[in-house]
């Protein structure tokens, strides 16, 4: 019987489950080289971590591993794949290491595949995290949706990659959410089928489309690569935005922007800049509620999840 012990905890409604222990060793030194070898050898972890009968599509998982530039690595994983970085994941992933009596209030690095990312866990008991550089890679793209007309929004960086839009014809709350899943993916649909993709054909895999907030600067839907939606509003997501802001001269350094997620909870976000980099920083909090011992049986037929259609 193999054994993995797990942490979940959820950053604003959406779920992480790091890994911590029960991993085989993974020799590459980078996390990319790591996160190549789990997909190309080790895949069969991920679906026993975060997929059916365990877990649910929804979730997020982390594997925690060492790293030689950074406090902890990480690699991040959902339904369908794997991720280069992931926020509301980073958030989950420091309230992780302070359930477990490693860190402290203070900084702590992590090198994730999509670069190094500096989090910081706060007094209060919430968690921040400096962003890899985010940007915008094309303002205002038009994609034709045949009879639905057609939807203008920006490609942006922010760990992932997104197509966003403010202009969408539909209200982002949550008693509409059908009707959301459905436009989105259409909308990711489309994008794929026309060959739309961010820089160097990287594939546009996460739709955010913004809306008002009563509590908020702005509102997030946003759809993931699996077709699940965030809970929270997106760390990566909202870093993305962030840059599209920041660029359209709406948000100027340092300004903090609030965000709401489809569900009601909230991120704060801001813009630093170094040289003509511009480097996120989103802010939010996580609760830790489970801490679970996984046992995969040789006996049980689904003990490495059950296989997507
Ligand atoms: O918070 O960056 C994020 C994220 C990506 C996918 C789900 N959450």
């Amino acid at each position: 019987m193999e054994r993995l012990r797990v942490i979940d905890s959820h950053t604003g409604g959406e779920p992480t489950r790091v890994v911590v222990e029960g991993l085989p060793d993974l020799p590459p030194k980078s996390m990319l080289g790591k996160r190549e070898l789990l997909q190309r050898q080790y895949d069969r972890y991920r679906t026993a971590v975060i997929g059916e009968p365990r877990s649910s599509e929804v979730a997020v998982g982390a594997y925690l591993l060492p790293s030689e530039s950074a406090d902890y690595g990480v690699v991040f994983f959902n339904n369908v794949g794997y991720l280069g970085m992931c926020g509301h994941g980073t958030i989950g992933l420091v309230s992780t290491l302070a359930y477990l009596g490693r860190i402290e209030p203070g900084p702590v690095t992590f090198e994730t595949p999509a670069g190094i990312v500096g989090a910081r866990l706060h007094e209060d008991g919430s968690a921040s995290f400096e962003n890899v550089p985010a940007y915008r890679y094309r303002k205002d793209q038009r994609i034709e949706l045949g009879s639905l007309g057609d939807i203008v929004g920006d490609i942006a960086y922010g760990g992932n990659w997104f197509f966003i839009s403010s202009v969408h014809g539909h209200e982002v709350d949550i008693a509409r959410i059908d009707a959301l899943d459905i436009f989105a993916s259409l909308v990711q649909d489309v994008i794929r089928i026309k060959g739309i993709t961010g820089a160097n054909d990287a594939p546009i895999d996460h739709i955010e489309l913004t809306g008002k907030s009563e509590i908020a600067d702005a509102k997030n839907y946003v759809r993931c690569p699996g077709g699940e939606y965030d809970r929270s509003p997106c760390g990566t997501g909202t870093s993305a935005k962030l840059a599209c802001l920041f660029e359209d001269g709406k948000l100027v350094e340092g300004q903090t922007y609030r965000i709401e997620s489809i569900i009601g909870s909230v991120f704060e976000g801001s813009i630093r800049k170094q040289g003509d980099l511009l480097i996120p920083t989103v802010k939010g909090r996580a609760y830790v509620n489970g801490d679970t011992t996984l046992l995969i049986d040789p006996d049980d037929p689904f003990a490495w999840g059950i296989p997507r259609a």
